[in-house]
């Protein structure tokens, strides 16, 4: 049960209000609500690092990202180091490819340096496997692609977009086999909507998820929280 908070890299702090552009409120909601790793690039987790420690729930430090400024083919590069994750006391760091893009060959490069690297200093590693590019569709069948790649790459863990079918993440499950599968939660939606689809994912025998807006977006996110955990465990 991830708690994702790099929105504000990868899409603008148009994500935030008031209360949750603060990282402050982040770890306060990771903690209350029993995350179990919360996701920074390293520059909030470098200046918060006395209050992520003192929260006590494991950092998962994302290595690349992008802006939405960049448009055309999908590209995400490596800003942070191995070593320097490990410096901010990281437990698990994370990288996204994105398979299909002209540029796939680079990130895969670059996340087979970060997966050997990272397992040598004891460091789990999450794959954020999404397929994007000018000739590629994210849906069911190719999310189980990303997540045999993810297998295939050494990840642990393998985060995937969730479309609707539950017979397609079951595949994707299979197909990622001991690598774990954890589901992103996209744009924050209305009502039973996001518990519901908690529900078909471990069903489809998903290990869990990583989401952001879902839960900091919601004027009760510790609540939110709490009733994801009623589902998975
Ligand atoms: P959300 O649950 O808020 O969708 O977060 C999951 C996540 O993978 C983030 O870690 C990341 O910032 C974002 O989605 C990227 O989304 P996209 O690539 O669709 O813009």
């Amino acid at each position: 049960m991830f708690l994702a908070y790099d929105q504000g890299f990868e899409h603008g702090p148009i994500e935030f209000n008031d209360k949750n552009v603060d990282p402050l409120n982040i770890i306060e909601i990771a903690q209350k609500g029993k995350f179990t790793g919360v996701v920074f690039q390293k520059g909030i987790a470098e200046k918060y690092k006395k209050e992520i420690k003192a929260s006590k729930v494991p950092l998962i430090i994302k290595l690349n990202g992008k802006t939405n400024l960049l448009k055309g083919e999908a590209v995400s590069r490596q800003e942070c180091s191995v070593k320097e994750a490990v410096k901010l006391g990281a437990d698990a760091v994370g990288y996204t490819i994105y398979f299909g893009s002209k540029f796939e060959n680079e990130m895969i490069k670059e996340f087979g340096n970060i997966e050997e690297e990272a397992h040598a200093a004891g460091l789990a590693v999450i794959l954020w496997a999404y397929p994007r590019g000018k000739n590629v569709k994210e849906n069911g069948k190719t999310m189980a692609y990303a997540a045999r790649v993810g297998l295939e790459l050494g990840a642990d863990v393998v985060k995937i977009g969730y479309f609707g079918s539950v017979k397609d993440l079951k595949w994707a499950v299979k197909s990622a086999g001991r690598c774990k599968v954890v589901i992103a939660g996209g744009k924050k939606t209305k009502g039973m909507k996001f518990i519901n689809m908690v529900n078909d994912i471990m069903k489809a025998g998903a290990a869990g998820l990583a989401v952001g807006r879902n839960i900091w977006q919601d004027k009760q996110p510790v609540e939110v929280a709490k009733s994801v955990r009623e589902v998975i465990w």
